[in-house]
Formats: C-alpha cells, sequence, structure tokens
C-alpha cells in the first residue's frame, strides 16, 4: 500500500479541511507550499468559480493540490466535470456519497478520497474505487456524522485496505500521534487553520476560534438531516431554542440562509454560522500555516518516548 505522502505526494501526510466559502486557492496555496495537501472547498460555489480558483492556485504553487466537492451542492455535477478538465491531481468530497463520479475521475488518474462519517460508507467507496477516505469524527466543524474520532478511526481502519485519514479533534501532535495509534495513515486538519495569516476569513472569525473554550461549540440542525457544528453565538442559541420549541424548518432555514458568508466575509458576531470543531479550545493564536503544519509534526517524538511507560 502507497503511503499518504507518497499518494498525494506531500511531505506530511496532511490534507486541509475542504471548509467551504474558507478555502480558497489562497488557503490552498499556502498549505501545499508548506508541504501538506491544500484544497479548494467549492462549497456552493459555481463550476466558473472553482475554475477559476484552481487557475489561480496554479500560479501560487508548483505543488499538488486538490479540490473538495460539497455534494449537497447543485452546481457538484458540474464541479465534477471541471476537476477533470483543470487536471486536478486530488479530490475530497463531503456531505454524500461521490459513486456516480467515481469511474470519472478513476479514469482521469486523480486520487479520490471521501471523507465518510460510518464504516458502511468506507467500505462502499473502498468498493467503488476510492483511494483512501477521511473518516471524520463528530468533534469535527460544519457538517458532522454521529460518531467520534475515537471510536470511527478504528472501526474504518479494519474495515478498509486502503489508507484512512482521520480528522475531527486534531489540532496538535498529541492528536497526530492519537490517530495514527488508531490505525489513521494521515490526518484532515480544519479549525487550526482557520487560525492562520494566510486563512481568508474575517478577523472576528479568527478571534473567536482562539477565545473559544472547550464548550463553545453546539450543533445547530440536528433535526434536519444535516447536523452543523458552529461556535455558540446569538444565531445558533436562537436556533436550537426555536428548533426545541418545535418551529418549522422554514423558520429556522431563515436563520441559517447566507449565515456561513455573514461569518466569513461580514464578521457579524450575531448573525454569522461560525463553523469550528471541538478542537477550537486548543487553538490559542494566530500562526502562518506553515508554523502550524510543522508544529502538527515536529516534536512528535517527544509524546512518543511519553508513551513508552505503556
Ligand atoms: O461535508 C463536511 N463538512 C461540511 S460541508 C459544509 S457546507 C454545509 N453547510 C450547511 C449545511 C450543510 C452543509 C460544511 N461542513 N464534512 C464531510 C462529511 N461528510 N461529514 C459528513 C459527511 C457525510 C454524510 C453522509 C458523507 C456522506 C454521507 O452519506 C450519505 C449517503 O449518501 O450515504
Amino acid at each position: 500500500m502507497k503511503n499518504i505522502n507518497e499518494l498525494l505526494g506531500t511531505t506530511y501526510p496532511l490534507i486541509q479541511g475542504g471548509m467551504a466559502n474558507v478555502a480558497t486557492a489562497e488557503l490552498a496555496a499556502a498549505v501545499s507550499n508548506a508541504g501538506a495537501l491544500g484544497l479548494i472547498g467549492a462549497g456552493g460555489y459555481s463550476a466558473e468559480w472553482v475554475r477559476e480558483e484552481i487557475r489561480k492556485c496554479k500560479k501560487m504553487t508548483d505543488k499538488p493540490f486538490g479540490v473538495n466537492i460539497m455534494l449537497m451542492s447543485p452546481h457538484a455535477p458540474e464541479i465534477a466535470k471541471v476537476v477533470i478538465e483543470e487536471g486536478v491531481k486530488v479530490v475530497t468530497t463531503g456531505a454524500g456519497s461521490p459513486g456516480i463520479y467515481m469511474e470519472s475521475w478513476k479514469k482521469a488518474g486523480i486520487v479520490v478520497i471521501p471523507v465518510v462519517p460510518s464504516v458502511a460508507l468506507a467500505i462502499r467507496m473502498e468498493r467503488q474505487g476510492a483511494d483512501a477516505v477521511v473518516a471524520e469524527g463528530t468533534e469535527s466543524g460544519g457538517h458532522i456524522g454521529e460518531l467520534t474520532t475515537m471510536a470511527i478511526i478504528p472501526q474504518i481502519s479494519d474495515a478498509v485496505k486502503i489508507p484512512v485519514i482521520a480528522a475531527g479533534g486534531i489540532a496538535d501532535q498529541r492528536g497526530v500521534l492519537a490517530a495514527f495509534a488508531l490505525g489513521a495513515k494521515g490526518v484532515q486538519v480544519g479549525t487550526v487553520l482557520l487560525a492562520t495569516k494566510e486563512c481568508p476569513i474575517h478577523d472576528n472569525y479568527k478571534q473567536k476560534v482562539i477565545h473559544a473554550k472547550d464548550t463553545d461549540t453546539v450543533v445547530t440542525g440536528r433535526g434536519t438531516g444535516a447536523p452543523v457544528r458552529v461556535l455558540k453565538n446569538k444565531m445558533a442559541i436562537e436556533y436550537i431554542r426555536m428548533s426545541s420549541e418545535g418551529i418549522p424548518l422554514e423558520e429556522l432555514e431563515k436563520l441559517t440562509l447566507g449565515s456561513l458568508r455573514r461569518a466569513v466575509f461580514d464578521g457579524n458576531m450575531d448573525t454569522g454560522s461560525f463553523m469550528a470543531g471541538q478542537i477550537a479550545g486548543l487553538v490559542k493564536e494566530i500562526r502562518s500555516v506553515k508554523e502550524v503544519i510543522s508544529s502538527l509534526f515536529d516534536g512528535v517524538e517527544q509524546y512518543k518516548k511519553e508513551l513508552s511507560v505503556l
């Protein structure tokens, strides 16, 4: 089995999360230039937006980068073609099953890495030709599944032969080491990259991440089939109160419509959806992407020694 660095052409076995509205060419190029795999997050953007970002990213890095396709997007079928036309090396997918696109991507020589929240989906993806899977725990920010990282990684690692990349709750060397101890061959991080100089989000968003404490995330939309983890604010609390009172979905959607953009672009503390994972409480400062990525791996030896009592 190829290791993750061989599969992705990276120095560090790390993928950046596909963060919708956040993961632009600028962030992706910074991550790839730091030796990991940067991703452009297609989110809800049009196929032409994605094509432009891919072209920008190619100018900003000569290292491999990928595109994350959010499968709930109405533009996903067109974006699936754009990644082939633009010669993108790696595609990750989220919020659904990429089965219908798999054959065309494989034919184009694209490395395909679906993000999965369960063993069943991981097995299905392996059968359909995925090169690896990202097993994402419910600690993650954004749209999440039910299982924790601790529970999902060993179970998916045992169920498939392709490499498993762990996501959810990882922001330092201890998290990386724990993920590898559970059977992962790589990690994906999102939250810790929000607090970077290169991350193109409103400063209020970065401040909210670095000031968050352990209990500051909540999950909205549990009843809708698309639960989303965000940092607590007026909007999130109001949403949870209204949904517990049985207020219909259409009313709730008025709160969430455009709320990610209000967080990312306007830094609106009251009405934005500040998607972030539970590990935000561990993220205390804004650093460069390079510092964050090297800090996740460099010095991991020290932690291994501390485990030697076992
Ligand atoms: O996709 C994510 N995280 C995201 S997507 C996103 S944009 C968004 N905004 C508001 C509402 C919904 C989406 C923000 N964060 N992570 C990967 C992920 N994929 N988490 C869970 C899943 C998933 C869920 C069900 C993957 C496959 C799946 O399969 C169902 C099926 O078709 O079998």
